[in-house]
Order: structure tokens, then C-alpha cells, then sequence
């Protein structure tokens, strides 16, 4: 920004350059942009550090970068035009076409005047005083609002693992999650992958199958991958898509994770492994999430979970050729879907090829890297290229780089020293007037996203219409709400089994960070219900303070309407 571009469009609160500032130009900032401007009538700003809209995907651009949501569930549902005129080539979209789509979006809707591009967020304070927020930006500048919304992502902070002497690598090294924009020149090179999350899995064949030289996988913890089953979508299935596309997607707004499927049984616990053979077969033929439904009780029941994981292990066993590769492939140290699950398209299967091989790092673990490439306990490895799909300082990371300081200037690094507290996932007791689009404790990476954010920010949108239209000037969490969602969602998750795995779900995958989990596990469906509910009682577990300002807005006298306090 080197300049305040100051709209003025009646409704900015005196004093502050806007109603709202964004940060964030993904899928969750676009559509927020989207609904205070065009549908409330308000003055906002996003602010991106990117050169364009997209978010993961434009930063996520490695080698074989691809949704695992289905196309046709993994867009906005807001808008028929956008759902009528944009049609899908294939079953999971791959990066460049979810990129297009959401440039496609920023256009119909003409997004992009009020984005600006290639400034990062580097501090926001509220002041107690006015009542407004002041959001700096890494151009020196600073801007200030009424009210402040994250749109940072869940998984938008590229995690780099202090590998010791990182630096000393002289070759070619990527992080997965920050892609080079040009093209990158694999032939005849030696490859390294550290990772096999869901990116590596993803990036690992793709690797594979062009012209290097040799590709080594260094895996740590093996992970449970289920067939994509990918192929383009044929013109019989985007014309039924089309046909039923309300029925869908009200479906998929009303389920657990976001998703129309349709679960199988109830439990595994009492079939035998031949039944749970005969269950699970005709969904891992199908591919995808719809394994995930096979049985209700999957992530409760450690019964029926350690069945589905056995079949699993089984059909790793299967694919690939060396036994003692396949058994360091096969997982035994968590339960199915208690890791982010991720799709493969040819995975296993990469591990026959004479030219791919794996260090299994808990044997043998990394030491440290050289000029040359790895060093680890045993060998030495060469390398030209290594590409880090090491994974993301996820849910709090982004938003802890910002440096958001609430009353009396109090840290979010301080507030969450033990973990991540919120209310609902979305505002933070001591942080009056912001909210948090998939902020941790929301369902937010526990489904099909662009689900949650669209209840997310339709939510923020009533909120803020709600505020404005009743001359409140600040909304904050109380205390004792954010006490009891922060219980509960620790009680949830520790019903599950979700709780028993070193996920980033649970923050283990940073150093230091505390082990908490870190998503709200109950369900979209019930969880949405729940905002709108403390939405109809007067948002209930938040303070509304009087009206300084009225937003530009002529009106009564402010109402004081103190809910409940602490
Ligand atoms: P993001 O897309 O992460 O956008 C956040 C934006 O905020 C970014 O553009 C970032 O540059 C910007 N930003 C952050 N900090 C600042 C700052 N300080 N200043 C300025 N700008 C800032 N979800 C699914 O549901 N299904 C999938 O199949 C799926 N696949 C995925 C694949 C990959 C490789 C990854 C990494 C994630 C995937 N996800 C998937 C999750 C995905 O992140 C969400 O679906 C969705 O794209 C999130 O949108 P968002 O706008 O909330 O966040
Ligand atoms: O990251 P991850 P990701 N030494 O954290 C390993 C979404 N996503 O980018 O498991 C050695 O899952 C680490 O090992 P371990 C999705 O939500 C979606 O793959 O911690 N290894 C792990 O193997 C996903 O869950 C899609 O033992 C180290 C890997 O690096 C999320 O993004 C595609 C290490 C990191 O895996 C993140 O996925 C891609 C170390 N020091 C991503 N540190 C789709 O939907 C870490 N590792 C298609």
C-alpha cells in the first residue's frame, strides 16, 4: 500500500480509513470481500502477500499439486451464475485449474480493485481508545479499521525443519509450499523428497516419472494413502452434476465434513475381516473421501478403526514388490484418518521402479546437510535437488507471524502460550471486533473447506451486518465462553481417536509448539448449527458494548446490550 485508498462510500466510521481490512486473498478472503462490500455496502481492504488471488493455490504449485476434494464440491455455493458458468474438467481439480477458478471468481465479482497485492501484514493493534484497529503493513505503511478479519488459511506457514547446516546444501532446494513460479528442470538430476504427508505422496510420483536420474524418499512416519481414483469428468456427469448441483451441495453444507456422501455402516467392531473386506472394497474402488465413510465409528472406535487400517496396510502389502520396503510403507504407529488422509494416485506403486528409494529416517536418521547433499547416521547421499514437503506450522502458525496485539496490548503469542483459546473458533476474548475465518477450534481442515468457509464468513458478515444495523460498536468474547469452547473442544476431541496420533492436527509437527488439538472435531453440521444459534440469541457468550460511532449509518441512539459478562 503507498497509499491509503480511502473509499467513500458512506459507511466508513469516521475516523478510520476503513470499515473492514482482510488479510488474506484466498478462497476464504475473496468471498469475504465479496459479502461486506457488495452485500452490507462497507469500505474494505484485503491485504495479500502474493501477487494474486488464490491462496494454497497459488503457493502450492510442486509437481502433481492437485484438490482431493471433488471439483464439483470444492468451489463457492453462493453464487448461481459462478456455479452455472464455471465447469470442472476433472474428478479432483489440479492447482492450475483451482487457481483459474478463483481468478475466474475475482473477476465476475470484481475483486480485485480492493486487494493489495504483494503487501504482507506484519502487525495489527487494536486501540482500546477508538475502538478501531491499526494493520501494518511491510511497506511501512499502517491503515485503520473498525473491525479486522483473518483469512489467513490453516496451512499457508511452510514449514522448514531446523535441519542442521540446511544452508550448506549447494544444490537446488524447494519447499513445496512455496513453489517457483518458472519451471523446474528435473533431467538427469538426483532428487531428494523429505516428507510423505500428503504433499509428498502427491509430489513423489510425479518426480518419479520424470527424467531423473534417482529419487529418494526419506520418510519418517509412513502415512495411509487411499486411490484417488482420478480421471476427467465426462459431459453425462458435469450435465447431472448441474442438474442436482442445490440437492448437492445443501447436502454437503448440512454434513460432518462438508462432503455429500453418504456414510456405509455403523461399525466395524463386530464384522469379521472379510466383512470389512467385502464393506471397504466397493469404496476403494470408487476412490477417494468416500473410503474416509465406510463406517461411523471409524475415529471413535479403535475396534473398527484398527480393521480398516489392517485392510489398508494389506493393499500396501500387495502393491509393492519388496516386502521389507512395503512394511516400512505400511503404518503401525496411528490409526487411519487420525492424520490429514490423503489420496494417491499411483503412490506404492512408485516404490517398484528401480530409480526410487527410501531412507527410512527413524533407522536412520538425518544428521545434518552438506555442500553435496544428506548425511545421515549410516550414508551419505548426493544430491542435485532436494524438495522440502516437510508441511506447514498449521492452524496458528500464520496468524501468530502477524503480531496481533489486543487490549492493553496484550500478545496472540502471549494468549496462546499454552495452546490455542477462542471462542467458537472465530473471536478471542481480549481481541474486541476480530474474527478468525477457519480460526483454530472451527471445524475448518476437518472438512471440505470452502464448506466451512462460507458458513464462517456468512456468519462474520450477519455479525458484523448486525452490529452496524444496532449501533454496537465493539463485540468481544467474553471470558467464561471462551473458557467453555476451549473445554469443549478438548473434551470432543478426546472422544476421538484423533487425540492418539503426533499429527499437526495436535501441533506435534513443530518443535516447542504445545500439544493440544487444534481443530474443532464435532462436526460442520453441528458445529454450524451451534454459531447459528448463539447468532439467535443475541450472540450469546459475547459482550456488545455501546456505540461510539455508527459506521456512517444514520440510526437510533447506540443500544447497550451487555450480554452475558464475567
Ligand atoms: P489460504 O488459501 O491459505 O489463503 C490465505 C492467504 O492469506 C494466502 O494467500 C496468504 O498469502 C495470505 N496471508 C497470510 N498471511 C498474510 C499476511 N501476514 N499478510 C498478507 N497476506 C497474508 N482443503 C480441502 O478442503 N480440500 C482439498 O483437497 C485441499 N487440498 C489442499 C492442498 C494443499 C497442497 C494445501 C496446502 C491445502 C489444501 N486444502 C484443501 C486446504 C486449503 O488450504 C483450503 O481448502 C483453502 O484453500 C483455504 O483457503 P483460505 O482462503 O482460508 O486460506
Ligand atoms: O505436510 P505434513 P503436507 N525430518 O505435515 C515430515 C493439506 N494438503 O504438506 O509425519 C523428517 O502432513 C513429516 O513426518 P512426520 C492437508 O491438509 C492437502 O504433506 O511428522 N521428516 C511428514 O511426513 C495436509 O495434511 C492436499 O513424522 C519430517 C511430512 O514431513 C496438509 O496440507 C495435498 C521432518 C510433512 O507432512 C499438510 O500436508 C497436500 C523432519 N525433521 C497438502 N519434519 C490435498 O488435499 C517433517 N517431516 C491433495
Amino acid at each position: 500500500m503507498t497509499e491509503i485508498d480511502t473509499q467513500d462510500n458512506g459507511e466508513i466510521q469516521e475516523g478510520t480509513d476503513y470499515d473492514v481490512v482482510v488479510v488474506g486473498a484466498g478462497f476464504s478472503g475473496l468471498y469475504m470481500l465479496h459479502r461486506l462490500r457488495d452485500e452490507l455496502g462497507l469500505s474494505v481492504k484485503v491485504v495479500e502477500k502474493a501477487d494474486d488471488v488464490g491462496g494454497t493455490w497459488y503457493w502450492n504449485r510442486y509437481p502433481g499439486a492437485r484438490c482431493d476434494s471433488e471439483s464439483h464440491i470444492y468451489c463457492y455455493s453462493f453464487n448461481d451464475e459462478i456455479l452455472e458458468e464455471w465447469e470442472w474438467s476433472e474428478r479432483y481439480p489440479e492447482q492450475p485449474e483451482v487457481l483459474e477458478y478463483l481468478q475466474f471468481v475475482a473477476d465476475e465479482l470484481d475483486l480485485r480493485k480492493d486487494i493489495d497485492f504483494e503487501t504482507e501484514v506484519t502487525s495489527a493493534a487494536f486501540d482500546e481508545e477508538a475502538g478501531t484497529w491499526t494493520v501494518s503493513t511491510d511497506d511501512g505503511d499502517a491503515v485503520t479499521s473498525q473491525y479486522f478479519v483473518t483469512a489467513v488459511g490453516c496451512l499457508s506457514e511452510p514449514y522448514v525443519p531446523d535441519f542442521e547446516a540446511l544452508d550448506d546444501f549447494e544444490g537446488e532446494m524447494y519447499h513445496t509450499g512455496k513453489w517457483p513460479h518458472d519451471p523446474v528442470d528435473f533431467d538427469d538430476k538426483r532428487v531428494a523428497v523429505i516428507g510423505t504427508g500428503a504433499t509428498g505422496i502427491q509430489v513423489i510420483p510425479e518426480v518419479a516419472k520424470e527424467d531423473v536420474e534417482r529419487l529418494t524418499v526419506f520418510q519418517r512416519t509412513p502415512n495411509y494413502a487411499v486411490p484417488a481414483r482420478h480421471r476427467p469428468l465426462t459431459d453425462e456427469e458435469w450435465e447431472s452434476i448441474q442438474a442436482n448441483y442445490d440437492e448437492i451441495l445443501e447436502k454437503a453444507h448440512n454434513s460432518g465434513f462438508g462432503m455429500p456422501f453418504e456414510t456405509g455402516y455403523e461399525t466395524a467392531a463386530d464384522l469379521t475381516m472379510e466383512e470389512v473386506e467385502e464393506a471397504l472394497e466397493p469404496r476403494w474402488q470408487e476412490g477417494g473421501f468416500r473410503f474416509l465413510l465406510a463406517f461411523e465409528d471409524l475415529l471413535i472406535n479403535e475396534e473398527t478403526n484398527e480393521k480398516v487400517s489392517e485392510y489398508l496396510r494389506n493393499k500396501i502389502r500387495e502393491t509393492v514388490d519388496d516386502p521389507d520396503l512395503a512394511e516400512k510403507l505400511a503404518p503401525e504407529d496411528h490409526y487411519y484418518g487420525t492424520k490429514r488422509p490423503p489420496l494417491h494416485t499411483d503412490y506404492y506403486k512408485t516404490y517398484n521402479e528401480d530409480h526410487v528409494s527410501l531412507v527410512d529416517v527413524t533407522e536412520d536418521p538425518i544428521e545434518r546437510f552438506t555442500p553435496e547433499g544428506i548425511q545421515t547416521a549410516d550414508d551419505h547421499y548426493e544430491f542435485d535437488m532436494i524438495i522440502l514437503a516437510t508441511g506447514f506450522d498449521a492452524m496458528t502458525g500464520t496468524l501468530l507471524q502477524m503480531d496481533i496485539r489486543g487490549r492493553d496490548g496484550l500478545t496472540l503469542d502471549e494468549k496462546w502460550n499454552d495452546g490455542p483459546q477462542t471462542y467458537l473458533g472465530l473471536a478471542l476474548y481480549g481481541f474486541p471486533n476480530m474474527f478468525t475465518i477457519t480460526g483454530p477450534q472451527s471445524p475448518s481442515v476437518l472438512s471440505n473447506m470452502p464448506v466451512a468457509i462460507e458458513h464462517h464468513v456468512e456468519w462474520v458478515s450477519d455479525t458484523i451486518e448486525y452490529l452496524v444495523d444496532n449501533d454496537v460498536k465493539l463485540i468481544e468474547a467474553t471470558r467464561a465462553a471462551e473458557r467453555a469452547w476451549t473445554t469443549h473442544n478438548r473434551e470432543v476431541a478426546e472422544q476421538t481417536l484423533y487425540t492418539t496420533a503426533d499429527s499437526w492436527y495436535m501441533n506435534e509437527n513443530i518443535p516447542d509448539k504445545p500439544t493440544v488439538f487444534t481443530p474443532y472435531p464435532g462436526g460442520i453440521d453441528l458445529y454450524h448449527n451451534t454459531i447459528l444459534e448463539v447468532a439467535e440469541k443475541g450472540y450469546e457468550g459475547f459482550e456488545l458494548t455501546e456505540a461510539v460511532t455508527d459506521l456512517g449509518r444514520e440510526g437510533d441512539k447506540p443500544q447497550l446490550s451487555v450480554m452475558e459478562g464475567d
